[in-house]
């Protein structure tokens, strides 16, 4: 078995494909991962506790940006495949990579528990020699602290038995089919896609040889560098770096956008100026919110441990609160434009484009639309909310057709910057409308065209 076997040895299986690998959870982290490592030649299972996504997955049914190379690895060459069967999935597994979600709870702390139920259902068929990789975003100790818990459960221990190693997951969450290049990423990656194969990664093992060992898989699919790092804990604190450094560059950009109009000055033209300096900036975008299962989780993790340290973390809670401010924001610059037509908000009738939390991206966690949705509800307001990008009906959310979302409304508000809303048709809108309000909560629109149609157009970040 890899972890048991010469390091040269398993390196070699490794390289031959000649090992099987389980993936545990294979949900948006997960999927890409088994179906990238099948594609290379591995014989993968994916193994989840939704019967409907593994049906999804063994009929190649799952509509996401990697459905042609699933197509391949599941209905042509058949080295991938799904079950809900914890036995039948780690028969002859000898690697076994954990995805599963570790969103917070309602105390915004880190909430294990899909780890821990994961952890109970592979234990009773762990083997000697299987090495377990951990992809999930978490508090740095957790993944030494889970392996504890396995320990106790299959009575193997990681480091002489068993191999054990975290490497986080830096999934880009990207649109169906690329429609714009990664605007963010343009300057130092000129437009280039980050698909899972092109995002360089980080490891950290239990031992030397857990690190190899990983590192050794990992590159049979990644085109860029897998680093190797000192410990778990090295690589957990990385993760946690690179997702708290967003949130709280994301956030200095959301205060700017609140002082600079008050100069007369445009944000986004200076942010795109600094953007010109060729060293020691990078850019982020001030907006409607920070959504996502990740940008405003991670911070969490580290607040809530700094605090169990004595240690008060001001720069990230308030990169926080100012984050979470930011649909408010959306709505107090809402009812100064409606006040300006003798509206106030409880009698207006609101349009909402965008509940997904970000551009092109089916996908509606923690999306700040539901701040503003809930603030309204509070207040009675009647209104109305479009995402052509979004497509469960599950939730408790009625979308409108973009057809329908205008008609007799005060004022649209914009959250998301899908390209679903870049060809709007803004002199027939404005007919629609009874009061032409735009508020641009991702400086998408053209406010001068917009103006001159007759709209009043207010945008975060701008005078
Ligand atoms: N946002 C801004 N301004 C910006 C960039 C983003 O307001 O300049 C907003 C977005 O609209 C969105 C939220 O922040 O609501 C998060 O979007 P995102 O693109 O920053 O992040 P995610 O959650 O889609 O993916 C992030 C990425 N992390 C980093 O870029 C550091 C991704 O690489 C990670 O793999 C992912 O979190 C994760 O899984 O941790």
């Amino acid at each position: 078995m890899l972890y048991l076997d010469e390091l040269a040895n398993s390196i070699k299986r490794i390289q031959e494909k000649d090992v099987r690998v389980c993936v545990i959870g294979v949900g948006t982290i997960g999927l890409p991962l088994a179906t990238f490592l099948a594609n290379v030649g591995f014989q993968v299972t994916g193994l989840d506790i939704n019967q409907k996504r593994v049906d999804e997955i063994n009929s190649a049914k799952v509509v996401y940006e990697y459905t042609d190379i699933l197509e391949d690895v599941v209905l042509k060459n058949k080295r991938l495949r799904a079950t809900i069967n914890p036995q039948e999935a780690l028969d002859k597994t000898e690697a076994l990579f954990v995805c599963v979600p570790t969103p917070l709870n309602t105390k915004k702390e880190m909430d294990i528990s899909n780890l821990l139920d994961a952890v109970n259902r592979i234990s009773p068929y762990l083997v000697k020699g299987m090495t377990l990789i951990f992809e999930s975003s978490v508090a740095i100790g957790t993944t030494r602290k889970v392996s504890k818990t396995i320990e106790d459960l299959c009575g193997l221990k990681f480091g002489t038995d068993l191999g054990l190693a975290y490497c986080p997951e830096r999934y880009n969450p990207t649109p169906m089919k690329k429609q714009t290049p990664d605007v963010d990423y343009t300057i130092s990656a000129k437009g280039e896609s980050f698909t899972v194969d092109r995002i360089s990664r980080v490891v950290g093992g239990i031992d030397e040889k857990s690190t190899k060992i990983t590192k050794t898989i990992y590159s049979q699919f990644i085109a860029t560098d897998v680093t190797e790092l000192s410990s778990i804990e090295a690589a957990e604190a990385t993760k946690l770096l690179e997702n708290i450094f967003r949130d709280v560059n994301i956030a200095l950009v959301n205060e700017l956008a609140k002082i600079y109009p008050k100069f007369g000055l445009n944000v986004f033209e200076i942010i795109n100026a600094a953007r010109s300096k060729p060293f020691a900036f990078m850019p982020h975008y001030p907006g409607a919110g920070v959504g996502g299962e990740c940008i405003p989780v991670d911070t969490w993790y580290l607040i809530s441990q700094a605090e169990e340290l004595g240690i008060d973390s001001r720069i990230m809670k308030t990169a926080r609160e100012i984050n979470d401010s930011m649909p408010i924001h959306m709505l107090t610059l809402l009812e100064n434009e409606l006040r300006k037509h003798d509206k106030e908000l409880p009698t207006a009738k609101i349009s909402i484009l965008g509940l997904c939390y970000k551009k092109n991206v089916p996908d509606i966690r923690l999306s700040p639309t539901f701040t503003i949705i809930e603030q309204l509800k509070e207040k009675k307001v009647n209104f109305l909310v479009c995402d052509p990008v979004y497509e469960n009906v599950e939730d408790d959310i009625k979308l409108t057709p973009l057809s329908d979302v205008f008609k007799d409304s005060d004022a649209i508000l914009f959250m998301t910057d899908h390209d679903a809303f870049s060809s709007l048709d803004f002199a027939k809108i404005k007919d629609e409308m009874k009061t032409p309000v735009v508020i641009d909560g991702r400086n998408f629109f053209n406010g001068e065209k917009l103006n001159s149609l007759g709209f009043c157009y207010k945008a975060i970040g701008k005078p």
